[in-house]
């Protein structure tokens, strides 16, 4: 007798999940079964990503779904503008599944919330796989966190140095002595150093025929196409990350924090993009950089500063996302409503650093994590803007940005809208930090070194009203007690008119002014 064919079984691949190492594959045979990837609008719209974040994942899907079909897979590949498209995920996987009469879904943890919130409740019996593209899973986080007072990123960090080995001598000692070189990752850029030349990629079919999609389908999104040059395969992200080997690292660690007019990228590896879609492996960037230490190509904190970013803070704020989803979003504790002003979405605003990095930003799809932190970051966080407006803002604008990375970095890390469960310290700053670390002041219309009257810098009143506003909440920490002394040292007149100073720009803004 032969025994019945058995019914096919159905993988999901999501568009940030384009790594050949998934267990899904494992779980799966290519024989018999079948990958579903499927561009779709609701993905694309729950907020309005720019528009090159939608090519680099559609190339990228499209990318991979040929490779795949290399290796012998049968992918089904939707496209956006097929005429059954359902129009979601959770849509077309059970389209799939009933056309296919799949046994079987097969799905990986997924990079959001709400998008694996849809799939639980999307009417199919799953079998989840875990996203081991991390270091640490959201079940060891969880253990790690149990029973802690306080989630330090930093005994974090320690705890993934020894459990990765990286960076560590025989004696399991950190190299250098010491765990963490942040203090020296601060240096001001000297005058007329500059970023290297960039790799740039150019578009092959696939890409051209995404870039018309995305322009016919997406007008209405914020930000240009016309600079996309991003790598949309495995094969290209390895150039870029080769190219910032050989060119960026080496100055990375001196100048992480630093900024510069017309200088988008300076000594940054740009490869988070990348990276988070699936192009990239963290354990190679991590093996590649600390070789690059031991070979004696970059010194210790251009490594473990780089090395920091990827096992220390990127794993923790995905750890805290999952420990802490879905009430976390909703955290507003300065009582934040101000709306997102109108120049965010078009850089026009007589601020040179707002200019540059939100200029950028809509060119490109990037800035550095200084420049979302503390220009348009910083900006935010004393402007007291609604932590919602805010996150969705970055969550749209960047290439890399996904809800379980973005989410913590912009209302913990930036807006400090979690009470301090982050940051010991909100990050807020006067235009004096702007102005050590960059040379935007140089070609500003306003004064950095004036705090009121028309032509001062609105950082300077908008950094003291900020901290007066929030006294009650901030006066106590022990981080600010310095700052909180300067403020009471000033006389009454002069926090006066820093007030009024900041409540006008505030004003202004509620009136839909640019400043
Ligand atoms: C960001 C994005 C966009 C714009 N479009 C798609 C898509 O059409 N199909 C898809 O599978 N994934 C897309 N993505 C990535 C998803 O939004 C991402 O998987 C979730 O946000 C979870 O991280
Ligand atoms: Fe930015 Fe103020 Fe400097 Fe102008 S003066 S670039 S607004 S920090």
């Amino acid at each position: 007798m032969v025994s019945p064919t058995p019914a096919r079984r159905l993988g999901l691949v999501l568009g940030d999940q384009l790594s050949f190492d998934l267990d899904l594959f494992k779980a799966l045979d290519p024989a018999r079964d079948a990958l579903l990837m499927a561009e779709v609008h609701s993905e694309a719209r729950y907020v309005r990503h720019h528009p090159q974040k939608i090519v680099l994942i559609f190339s990228a899907m499209r990318h991979f779904a040929a490779r795949l079909r290399q290796r012998g897979w049968r992918v089904i590949y939707v496209a956006l503008d097929d005429a059954d498209n359902s129009g979601s995920i959770p849509g077309e996987l059970r389209r799939w599944q009933a056309a296919l009469n799949a046994d079987q879904v097969h799905v990986t943890e997924c990079g959001e919330w709400r998008l694996e919130q849809a799939l639980r409740e999307g009417g199919l019996a799953l079998i989840w796989h875990a996203d081991r593209r991390f270091l640490c899973s959201r079940e060891q986080f969880r253990a790690w966190a149990a029973g802690r007072r306080s989630l330090r990123m930093e005994f974090f960090y320690r705890e993934m140095r020894k459990k990765s080995g990286l960076l560590l001598e025989p004696d399991a000692s950190p190299c250098g002595g010491t765990w963490n070189l942040d203090a020296d990752n601060r240096k001001a850029l000297p005058k007329g150093l500059r970023g290297p030349f960039q790799a740039r990629f150019g578009h092959d079919s696939i890409t051209r025929e995404v870039l018309a999609l995305v322009a016919r389908c997406f007008s209405d999104h914020y930000g240009s196409l016309d600079a996309f040059d991003y790598p949309v395969t495995h094969e290209q992200a390895q150039l870029l990350w080769q190219h910032f080997l050989d060119f960026a690292l080496p100055a990375f660690g001196d100048y992480q924090d630093a900024m510069a007019d017309g200088e988008p990228f300076l000594f940054h590896a740009r490869i988070s993009a990348a990276l988070n879609i699936g192009l990239l492996d963290l354990r190679q960037l991590c093996d590649d950089v600390e070789r690059a230490y031991r070979e004696k190509r970059v010194a210790l904190n251009a490594a473990e500063g780089f090395i920091r970013q990827l096992i220390g803070w990127r794993e923790y704020v995905r750890g805290i996302y999952w420990l802490r989803m879905p009430e976390y979003a909703e955290l507003n504790g300065f009582a934040n409503d101000r709306a997102l002003p109108a120049f965010y979405w078009s850089g026009a605003t007589d601020m040179r650093c707002m200019s540059q990095v939100i200029g950028q930003t809509l060119e490109l799809g990037y800035a550095h994590h200084i420049q979302r932190l503390m220009v348009t970051g910083n900006f935010a966080l004393l402007a007291g803007i609604a932590p919602k407006a805010i996150c969705d803002w970055y969550l749209a604008v960047y290439l890399d940005a996904f809800d379980w990375v973005e989410l913590p970095n912009t209302l913990g890390m930036v807006m400090h809208a979690d009470g301090g469960y982050l940051g010991s310290k909100p990050y807020c700053a006067s235009g004096r930090y702007i102005q050590r670390m960059s040379d935007y002041c140089g070609g500003c219309r306003y004064r950095v070194d004036q705090a009121t009257g028309n032509d001062a810098c609105p950082f300077n009143a908008l950094y003291w009203h900020f901290l007066m506003r929030h006294q009650r909440q901030l006066g106590g920490n022990p981080r600010l007690a310095l700052t909180y002394r300067n403020l009471q040292r000033m006389d009454e007149a002069r926090r006066e008119a820093l007030w009024q100073r900041g409540e006008e720009l505030l004003t202004r803004l509620d009136a839909g002014q640019a400043l």
